[in-house]
């Protein structure tokens, strides 16, 4: 199809006319943001073609859809991912040297669609891309937040969270669709199954396209806005903002009783509009209510989306006629749970009084779902009376999300296998032994689109030279490659990949942080939430150890390669001890980068305002990936597989994928150390765990200890990490510490010789198929969704 981006000469002829059309200026008058705009604005509506292509094949040949319910999708910016699927970004580049414009500049100014916070969002936001990739018809549902995760500025040491901006700029890549908006009831109170007097809330949609790979597919990602009702009589103030608020800001505070109810809300309206919106088009369509399963998956991510499942039984209870047993039937038979943590603070329980509050209708239904459920486990007879207790979807006052998801849905997968195999053998063991069939795992996957073809093209230049072209389609090819790792060519030619990602990110960070980086350092990079069981701690006391002994002891300092520890990482603004580690990291950062006696070997950033656009700057020009999290604790992690398929070994743990990571790439081409999942579980099961004695036995930690209080005025100033560290240390930071530090030494050595440690990140890319999200997405197909694909 000829389009305006099919040929240099039509394009430039139509931007400039667009240019000087909208803002009635020049090309070479316009500003950066103009020209993002019009190049933004012609690719969308030149997108609408395919879109509506996409669209009616599904229908016309009544495929079934999955719809991927999740409260976060972390987008990061669409811009480069858009021209790069659809087959128009060389086009585009081209006709802008000509044009003396430069389009990395003009990418740069679109701000990140921040939509998530970490992994869960982003990991949604690459099972996008596959699926439209893979011609698979999977859409995403959401809320659209006015501001999605905080801003993170660094203010004296400490972190500030500002309101994340991104719709200050108009977001060129949705439509809002007012005739499809949805009014969702709230409140109230039940008679005879009827809630009565409810506050009605619109939620309009807006459509964000989702390109696939040169492949003419485009899907949706729908992102839910609320607003005020034209069925609600009253209108106060009080009501206004609040159907605002529904949508404002991801994860709002719930320290109180309004925090929370706002979060359940957040929950309820954007799974109960999109239940709803799939409901109507199958009715839409004729098709037989009965028969929904047949034609819509609801995948569910994490327990956020939970109501959707007793919301479709309301809807096909109350509103279809259908009886409970047929509507539980659809119901299991059309959702699937996907669990991401075994952490149990994130575990979502809901109060019932703020629970039955919100929404009385909803709560009757889980009080029936819960009343069958025990039923189902007695007449089992193989658990006693605490089992089927702690069983229970509802419980010590509590409604527990995850117990819902489990019984509600014919499909329950875990995100890497370590982490599926502790679900089934700890986590929910109980439920494990009633619905084994149920329970499977999906490792999670990354889309090498964005992690791989955009972020680094010289990486891209030297796979097409060596193993041809056609791994993009199929990353396992990339295996190829390891028959490449004692070729001095290749070798030459990763070391200059690497050293030209480490200069980029040197700039960037010159640029945004006001410290210099020696690119011939080793970059070793930890970015990712801050948590405890992360152990960014571990990370910084180790640092602080190699500081001290640099200072102390001559042989150390002689045989010390240069290295440059960064680090990037929002905490939650109501997590103290996180935050208080990231004090501790900036702190020790400023007095190690200001010490000229050791700065020309041991540098530390913290990079402020961590998002995806800052990662894609990280992850390609990272020597070693820090995935040293206590094992048991990370699900999957998805950053290490980045960090992998760039050519960066890991220093880390064997928790979550890097399991996996290591088995691919082989334990030789990584620094694996500390405990194992099952000693970890020993030491937490035994309670005999004394972080004091270890203290007190290693000179090591006593002196970074005493650095640590000699850093402040205040001597006690980072006791509350300081003394959890000696009574407590649940995540095991004292006891792997030996460890850690010892692997470090190995790293230290190893990279001395540039040779070997070319060839062990040549085998990491070469082994790092496995690991792309269109495995992923094909598995979740193959045993979950069973999607046809679609065929132009
Ligand atoms: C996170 C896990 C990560 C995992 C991502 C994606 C939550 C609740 N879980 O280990 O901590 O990689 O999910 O599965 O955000």
């Amino acid at each position: 199809m000829q389009t305006i981006f099919t040929d240099k000469e039509t394009f430039k002829k139509v931007f400039i006319e667009e240019i000087k059309n909208t803002y009635n200026v020049d090309l070479k008058d316009s500003s950066i943001v103009q020209r993002y705009t019009i190049l933004a604005k012609l690719l969308e509506t030149n997108l609408d073609e395919a879109y509506r292509k996409t669209n009616a094949y599904i229908k016309d040949n009544n495929l079934k859809k999955t719809i991927y319910f999740s409260m976060e999708f972390l987008m990061g910016r669409l811009i480069t991912n858009n021209l790069q699927n659809s087959g128009y970004y060389d086009v585009v580049k081209k006709a802008f040297q000509d044009l003396d414009i430069d389009l990395n500049e003009v990418e740069q100014s679109e701000t990140d669609a921040g939509l998530g916070n970490g992994g869960l969002g982003r990991l949604a936001a690459c099972f996008l891309d596959s699926a439209a990739s893979l011609s698979l018809p999977l859409f995403g549902n959401s809320l659209r937040y006015q501001h999605g995760f905080f801003r993170q500025e660094i203010r004296n040491h400490k972190q500030v969270e500002h309101l994340d901006p991104w719709l200050d700029q108009p977001f060129i890549w949705e439509t809002r669709r007012d005739h499809e908006a949805i009014d969702i009831p709230l409140f109230g109170y039940v008679e005879h199954t009827k809630l009565i007097n409810p506050v009605w809330i619109k939620a309009v949609p807006y459509d964000v396209k989702i390109v696939g790979d040169q492949n003419g597919v485009v899907t949706t990602l729908r992102l839910w806005s609320t607003e005020p009702s034209d069925k609600q009589m009253m209108q106060d103030k009080k009501y206004i903002k609040m159907s605002k608020d529904i949508s404002e800001v991801l994860y709002p505070d719930d320290s109180t009783e309004n925090g929370k109810t706002l979060r359940l809300m957040q929950s309820y309206v954007f799974s109960a509009a999109g239940v709803k919106a799939a409901i109507l088009e199958h009715k839409t369509l004729c098709r037989d209510i009965r028969k929904f399963h047949e034609y819509y998956t609801f995948q569910i991510n994490d327990t956020h989306p939970t109501l959707v499942i007793p919301e479709m039984m309301r809807i096909f209870m109350d509103e279809e006629y259908l009886g409970y047993d047929e509507a539980w039937d659809i119901t299991t038979k059309t959702c699937a749970f996907t669990n991401h943590t075994i952490l149990s603070e994130a575990l979502e329980k809901w109060n019932i009084q703020i629970f039955r509050n919100l929404l009385p209708r909803i709560y009757e239904i889980v009080q029936e779902m819960n009343r069958r459920f025990k039923r189902v486990l007695e007449e089992d007879g193989r658990f006693n009376r605490e089992q089927m207790y702690f069983m229970g979807l509802i419980g010590h006052h509590h409604v527990r999300m995850a117990h819902i998801c489990i019984y509600g849905s014919f499909s329950v997968n875990g995100v890497a296998q370590l982490h599926t195999d502790i679900l089934k053998n700890i986590e929910m063991k109980n439920f494990y032994t009633l619905y084994p069939n149920k329970f499977n795992n999906k490792t999670n996957g990354i889309t090498h689109r964005r992690w791989l073809i955009h972020t680094n093209h010289e990486l891209v230049q030297i796979l097409d030279e060596k193993i041809g072209t056609t791994w993009r389609q199929d990353l396992t090819q990339l295996e190829r490659l390891d028959a490449f790792r004692k070729d001095e060519d290749t070798k030459k030619k990763i070391d200059q990949m690497k050293l030209a990602k480490k200069q980029a990110l040197a700039d960037y960070i010159l640029k945004h942080e006001g410290v210099s980086l020696d690119v011939n350092s080793i970059f070793d990079i930890q970015i990712k939430r801050l948590h405890e069981y992360k152990r960014q701690l571990m990370n910084i006391l180790h640092i602080i150890y190699v500081y001290q002994r640099l200072k102390t002891d001559p042989v150390f300092k002689k045989n010390y390669y240069p290295h440059s520890f960064i680090f990037g990482a929002k905490a939650a603004p109501s997590y103290h001890m996180a935050k208080a580690i990231i004090e501790l990291i900036s702190r020790s950062s400023e007095i190690i980068n200001q010490d000229s006696d050791t700065n020309h070997l041991l540098k530390v950033v913290f990079v402020e305002n961590y998002n995806v656009t800052y990662a894609e700057y990280l992850m390609p020009a990272a020597d070693l990936s820090e995935q040293i999290s206590t094992a048991t604790k990370e699900a999957s992690g998805t950053g290490n597989m980045k960090f992998m398929m760039n050519g960066a070994p890991t220093i880390g743990t064997l928790d979550g994928a890097n399991v996996e990571i290591v088995e691919y790439a082989g334990e030789e081409n990584n620094f694996i150390f500390g405990l194992t999942a099952e000693q970890v579980s020993e030491i937490h099961t035994n309670n005999g765990y004394k972080p004091r004695e270890i203290f007190n036995e290693d000179p090591r930690l006593q002196n970074v200890f005493s650095f640590i209080r000699s850093m402040h005025e205040n001597p006690q100033h980072f006791d509350y990490i300081l003394n959890n560290l000696l009574n407590s240390d649940y995540f095991l930071v004292l006891k792997d510490f030996d460890a850690y530090a010892h692997a470090h030494v190995i790293a230290n050595e190893t990279y001395k010789d540039r040779s070997k440690w070319l060839e062990m990140s040549i085998a990491n890319i070469a082994h790092s198929g496995f690991f792309t999200s269109d495995r992923t997405i094909e598995q979740y197909n193959q045993d979950i969704w069973k999607l046809t694909k679609i065929k132009f």
